[in-house]
């Protein structure tokens, strides 16, 4: 699962993805128009994981990981103000989701490429571009189809032709694939042409320091709207948590008066709009969070841990992370009956410790 970040030049993509996933990522401005991808892992955070590995005490800890992918700035003045880099732009459309970064942050050094901070123009400016690249490709599309229909009035291709032309009615109106509804078998059509602005988004205000405090305020800039999201943070100050040492962490988000890092619900978030769900397997050995679509059933999250156990797969049993740890053990758990057996169709809720009994 992958998420794409996106954004103007300078608006502190490069900052976001380093802190994000660790790794030295040479920053600064001009940096757009360099054809340069960064990809990089990154684990979820997750207290009940953590959680979880302190009563079990095993031997590894492996938590759910998505991966995040930059690529250049979106530059206007760039070749024939096209938008995107066509390059940066096939590597986005593979991606599960978008994370746009706004500016908000202001600096007369480095110069907004706009000239002014202005984060409800500049989202404006970015969905304009998912929504010409899509707009585009709706286009070509609708064309071939009418002329595929003169030679032959297949119902699949009529069926096509009639959803590509919502789509395009729908986009001439400046509005996102993504307020749209369709139906399973239209998502699947769709699916292949990979739309910009059918993605999932969640969007991060790049925010003074100083505003840190007024974080909140900057959202009602941008309303949340259907698979939307919005969080502020400080992509800097961010960048400077994740280089302190464990303890001088704690003492400086108690500074700050926050509990947790800004960007961790950045990940959480990105890992929610991406539909995705954990549950857990637990033992002396190791704790692990596993991945896998809301609404998985029980065979086939199985068959995430390994195909025997989807192919062998006799029941599961399941407790629920909150049960666990009211109860305080797997002993207890099964003495309540909260820890049960479930079948093959049993859909998986996030949270749910599992262990598979399996024959193969
Ligand atoms: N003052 C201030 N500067 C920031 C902040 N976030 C990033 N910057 C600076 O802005 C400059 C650009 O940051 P990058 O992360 O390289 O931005 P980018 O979007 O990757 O830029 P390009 O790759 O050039 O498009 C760097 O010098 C950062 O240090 C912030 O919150 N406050
Ligand atoms: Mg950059």
């Amino acid at each position: 699962m992958e998420v794409g970040i996106v954004g103007l030049p300078v608006s502190g993509k490069t900052t976001l993805f380093s802190t994000l996933t660790g790794q030295k990522v040479e920053m600064g401005y001009g940096g757009a128009g360099k054809v340069e991808v960064h990809r990089g892992v990154v684990k979820v955070p997750d207290e009940r994981l953590d959680r979880l590995t302190e009563i079990f005490n095993p031997r590894k800890k492996v938590p759910a990981t998505i991966e995040y992918i930059e690529v250049g700035g979106l530059d206007k003045e760039q070749k024939d103000a096209q938008g995107f880099d066509p390059q940066f732009l096939q590597v986005l459309k593979t991606t599960d989701a978008l994370c746009v970064v706004i500016r908000a942050f202001e600096d007369p050094i480095l110069p907004h490429p706009e000239g002014s901070i202005d984060i409800v123009r500049d989202m404006q400016t970015i969905e304009t571009e998912f929504l010409l690249s899509d707009l585009s490709i709706v286009e070509n599309r609708l064309e071939r189809l009418e002329k595929q229909i003169k030679k032959a009035r297949e119902e699949h291709l009529t069926r096509e032709l009639e959803l590509m032309q919502r789509c395009h009615a729908h986009l001439e109106q400046e509005r996102p694939l993504r307020e749209m509804e369709f139906t399973e078998q239209e998502a699947l059509i769709l699916r292949g042409y990979q739309f910009l602005s059918a993605k999932p988004l969640v969007v991060v205000i790049n925010i003074d320091e100083k505003d840190i405090p007024r974080s909140e305020e900057f959202l009602t800039l941008l309303p949340e709207k259907t698979g939307v999201k919005v969080i502020a943070l400080s992509a800097r100050v961010e960048l400077e948590i994740s280089q302190l040492p464990e303890e001088e962490r704690k003492i400086f988000l108690e500074d700050m008066g926050i509990t947790e890092p800004a960007l961790n619900k950045l990940i959480r978030t990105s890992y929610e709009l991406l539909g995705l769900i954990s549950f857990f397997t637990v033992g002396e050995d190791e704790c692990r969070a596993w991945t896998i679509r809301k609404g998985t059933p029980a065979v086939r999250a199985a068959g995430v841990i390994h195909t025997d156990l989807e192919r062998g797969f006799i029941r599961a049993e399941v407790v629920h992370y909150d049960d666990f740890i009211r109860l305080g053990s797997l002993a207890k758990c099964r003495e309540q009956g909260v820890l049960r057996l479930e079948g093959k169709n049993y859909v998986v809720q996030d949270g749910d410790i599992i262990t598979v009994r399996f024959n193969v």
